[in-house]
């Protein structure tokens, strides 16, 4: 490993004198060294190997059981100005949080092996990926990364001298959720998270860097970083056409981004581009181009199976590390809804578990780190340092009754206030109460890194950069019938509402305009081979006025939230669609 990076020198030994470890290891990225760091783990019980003729190169980690997920109400964005980071965030003054997380870092690192991470998010070659360094006290994190991102001397070697990346400072401290920090200084480009190993905490190049300080560097400089899954849908011409696609965790984005066209879609293909993560910019030619800043899926193991997500269970089947699943008595991962249950097996928290326990085996939360080049659908532009142009938006949430299963927005103003808008209804499949809106814009609630109302604010300037920008859509596969049940098949028949985003992307479907959008005219989406009478079919396009009155109370209440920050052409959305609104209950 080598690099004559002073400003980097610097800050390591900066770092060290803070966290006095005992030994600091500058990480290549190499396979051999990812083989040595999982030994290590191994052998000190961290890791645990799982059969590896079934599962060759797959390990098992299990976290401690208080640090099993992201903590929104401990991630910070510490901007100079409160109102930068805004109503959407945790604030603290940049340097009464440095002082406080100073404390914490001072000599925590003693007694263990300090590793720095270098790691580029996107293809090492495009003009358009960005250096992060990071240093933790993890071997576990150090592995994960290797999986998650293009780390190593490939990044050192794409930054050479200079001083442009994202410094990102973990430790897991003692794991104590009281001494628990996620941190970041947006102005300086610096992470510092403290307390835990979890995923989204932990692995600072993904939520913390790809998306909360990206997306403060993609304001500055005119692009975006956002919460999206990159698909490419081929044709049986062989013509293929990337979209992007925004939901809530734990929606199903992984599912739909390595979807499988149904029977009746003969001599379609799906490409996977990305899981979860999209930045996307302004090409030559005028059109918005995406590229995926991860080289991996932390994707949630629960209900990801043959029947769900075929092509993530191949991804997976090597080169893997399961966290928090189950792992069965022959040394296999298992989660819930993933194959008949093993007779025996040891839960997520290290107890023997049978299918007659009465708690699940593996967290609901529980994850498998996997090389996105393993899975079967990855897309030849993977590593493209253009990236893919895309054709359409998509946003979606989980609505029982709202929101139709597709509707397309009138322009690109009015897609933004769609995408502001997004939310989800919890249901009786979670605990507490039934019906309960979440407001999740973009599905950026968790990871804007500032104010939401500034956020629309460049989303709007997006827009008046170029004449060419992708329609905005916004869909909902979870639409229910009065008896709570889900009314859309969903999964690989999700193929026959793409198809449809994209005949209208063509012009070549026709719509009915609706007060909220443009639904999908009679006989548009292809409903062969799947069992949709009329009165279901009507039921999830439908758009009931009564619904979205009261919809429209919680947009209100939501704008406000923002004060005079939120622009005026949201206002003016809003006051847009209660118009449309009050005409249909009118007529
Ligand atoms: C994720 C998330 O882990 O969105 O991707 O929570
Ligand atoms: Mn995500």
């Amino acid at each position: 490993m080598t690099t004559n990076n002073i400003a980097l020198k610097t800050w390591v030994d900066e770092v060290a004198a803070l966290t006095t470890p005992d030994t600091i290891q500058w990480c290549d990225g190499s396979q051999a060294e990812y083989d040595k760091l999982i030994e290590l783990m191994v052998g000190n019980g961290m890791m645990e190997a799982l059969d590896q003729e079934k599962w060759p190169g797959c390990y098992y980690h299990r976290s401690d059981a208080q640090d099993v997920a992201r903590v929104e109400h401990l991630t910070f964005i510490c901007s100079n100005d409160k109102d930068v980071a805004g109503p959407n965030n945790n604030w603290e003054e940049p340097a009464v949080m440095k002082e406080k997380l100073t404390g914490l870092f001072k000599g925590c690192m003693k007694g263990r092996t300090m590793y720095v991470v270098p790691y580029c998010m996107g293809p090492v070659g495009s003009p358009y990926s960005k250096v992060g360094v990071e240093i933790t006290d993890s071997p576990y994190v150090t592995v994960n990364m290797k999986i998650m991102t293009r780390m190593g001397q490939q990044a050192l070697d794409k930054l050479g001298d200079s001083t442009d990346f994202v410094r990102g400072l973990h430790s897991t401290g003692e794991l104590d959720p009281e001494r628990r920090y996620i941190c970041h200084f947006p102005e300086t480009r610096e992470i510092w998270s403290f307390g835990s190993g979890y995923g989204g905490n932990a692995l600072l190049g993904k939520k913390c860097h790809a998306l909360r300080i990206a997306s403060a560097q993609a304001r500055d400089e005119g692009w975006l970083a956002e919460h999206m899954l990159i698909l490419g849908l081929e044709n049986p011409e062989g013509e293929v056409k990337y979209v992007t696609a925004a939901f809530p965790s734990a929606c199903g984005k992984t599912n739909l981004a390595m979807l499988i066209p149904p029977a009746h879609y003969k001599g379609w293909k799906a490409w996977c581009v990305g899981d979860d993560i999209a930045w996307m910019r302004y090409g030559e030619d005028g059109r918005l181009y995406a590229i995926n800043p991860e080289a991996g899926f932390f994707g949630v193991a629960p209900g990801t199976s043959e029947k769900t997500n075929k092509n993530a269970l191949e991804s997976l089947k090597t080169n893997s590390i399961f966290t928090n699943t189950a792992v069965s008595e022959d040394g296999q991962p298992w989660w819930e809804g993933l194959s008949e249950a093993p007779a025996n097996a040891t839960d997520w928290r290290g107890n023997a578990w049978t299918p007659e326990s009465d708690t699940p085996a593996a967290h609901p939360n529980s994850r498998f780190t996997a090389p996105a080049r393993q899975c079967p659908v990855v897309s030849s532009k993977f590593d493209d340092p253009e990236g893919v142009p895309i054709e359409a938006m998509i946003f979606g949430g989980r609505r029982a009754k709202t929101a139709p299963l597709v509707f397309e927005a009138f322009d690109w103003e009015h897609g933004v206030y769609v995408g502001a808008m997004a939310a989800s209804e919890t249901t009786a499949a979670a605990t507490g109460a039934v019906g309960v809106v979440r407001r999740d814009p973009m599905a950026m609630k968790p990871f804007c890194g500032y104010n939401f109302a500034d956020y629309f604010g460049h989303w709007l300037e997006m827009g008046k950069k170029s004449e060419k920008a992708p329609k905005i859509f916004h869909v909902n596969w979870f639409r229910q019938n009065d008896k709570g049940e889900f009314i859309w098949p969903g999964f690989g028949d999700n193929m026959r509402v793409l198809e449809w985003i994209l005949k209208r992307c063509a012009g070549e479907a026709d719509a009915v305009e609706t007060p909220i959008g443009h639904v999908p005219a009679p006989g548009t989406l292809d409903l062969e081979g799947i069992d949709i009478d009329e009165v279901t079919l009507e039921r999830l396009l439908g758009v009931d006025p009564e619904a979205w009155h009261t919809e429209l109370e919680g947009q209100k209440e939501f704008l406000e939230t923002y004060g005079e920050r939120m622009p005026a052409a949201m206002w003016k959305q809003f006051e847009q669609l209660k118009e449309r609104l009050t005409a249909v209950s009118a007529s």
